[in-house]
């Protein structure tokens, strides 16, 4: 590619990827609504918000791929889901539309199932159940995508990310868990792929309790190679382990299940 948008270039996961992406486009064009660091030479930074349509449509502009990180990564207040992640969302997929439709890395999330139990194993068809406004707001970003491919052929990978992270932080992140390896990995597949269509992919390692079945993606040569396993040790000697009747320990989304609907004025 000449150039690939990352778009959340600032946050946790973003900051991780930006080094690891510099092979895969000439040019690797960094944007946040966020502070975006000292650039790389391989970098050019856009600061905007997602939710600024003329902003978004300069911001596509040019670009052959998108990876799009950007948004409200956990529960919060409606307005702010409503800004980045619905209206931002759709300005991403309009800009796209106008410029060519470069293929789209969506991140979604184990949000969007988080209602099913731990002991449920998972494939693609599972209907939604999101854990709350944020898992809702990534359903959205699904059909919205969806809705794009069987309308004008905008592919989108809409990967469900577990956890993706150095490493698991608790027990429930020995099944979500994926390495940075793995998800550069998994990026390199869907951008290589000679036709990638719009499929959910699960975004977790190659973890021996993971809850959820990648064969139906086969097609994407993704082969996820690291295992939380080895941290289960670690784990199980530094973090307390939830009750059994803990909602932390019975839903695959964890702790958002426990979430509130937040106030627009607390
Ligand atoms: P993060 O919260 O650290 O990063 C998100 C970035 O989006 C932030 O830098 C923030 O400034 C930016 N942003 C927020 N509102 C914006 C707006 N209106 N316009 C432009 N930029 C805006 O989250 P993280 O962990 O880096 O996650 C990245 C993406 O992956 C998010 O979309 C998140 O929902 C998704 N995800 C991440 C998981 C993980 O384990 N890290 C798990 C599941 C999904
Ligand atoms: C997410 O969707 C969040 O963005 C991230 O911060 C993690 O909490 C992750 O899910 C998770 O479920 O562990």
């Amino acid at each position: 590619m000449k150039r690939l948008l990352l778009t959340g270039a600032a946050g946790g996961l973003g900051s991780a990827m930006r080094g690891r992406l510099k092979d895969m486009a000439d040019i690797l064009r960094v944007s946040d609504i966020a502070d975006l660091g000292g650039l790389a030479p391989h970098e050019e930074g856009v600061i905007c918000d997602l939710g600024d349509r003329a902003a978004v449509d300069k911001l596509v502009e040019g670009c052959d791929g998108i990876i799009h990180l950007g948004g409200i990564s956990v529960e919060d207040k409606f307005s702010k889901i409503l800004n980045a992640n619905l209206l931002g969302l759709h300005n991403l997929y309009e800009a796209s539309r106008a410029n060519g439709m470069p293929r789209i890395l969506f991140a979604s999330s184990n949000h969007t199932i988080g209602f099913y139990r731990q002991d449920e194993y998972l494939d693609h068809n599972a209907p939604l159940r999101p854990d709350g406004l944020y898992g809702v707001s990534k359903c959205f970003g699904e059909a919205l995508a969806r809705m794009y491919f069987d309308k004008f052929g905008q592919e989108t990978a809409l990967v469900r990310i577990g956890s993706c992270m150095e490493k698991p932080k608790n027990h429930r992140m020995l099944s979500t868990w994926m390495s940075y390896d793995d998800f550069l990995s998994m990026i390199e597949c869907i951008f290589r792929v000679p036709r990638l269509g719009c499929p959910v992919i699960w975004g977790c390692s190659n973890n021996d309790t993971r809850w959820w079945d990648n064969s139906h993606v086969s097609y994407l040569g993704w082969h996820p190679r690291d295992n939380a396993e080895r941290f289960r040790a670690e784990i199980e000697a530094t973090v307390a382990k939830p009750a059994p009747d803990d909602p932390i320990a019975i839903y695959q989304g964890g702790p958002f299940v426990r979430d509130p609907i937040f106030a627009e004025d607390e």
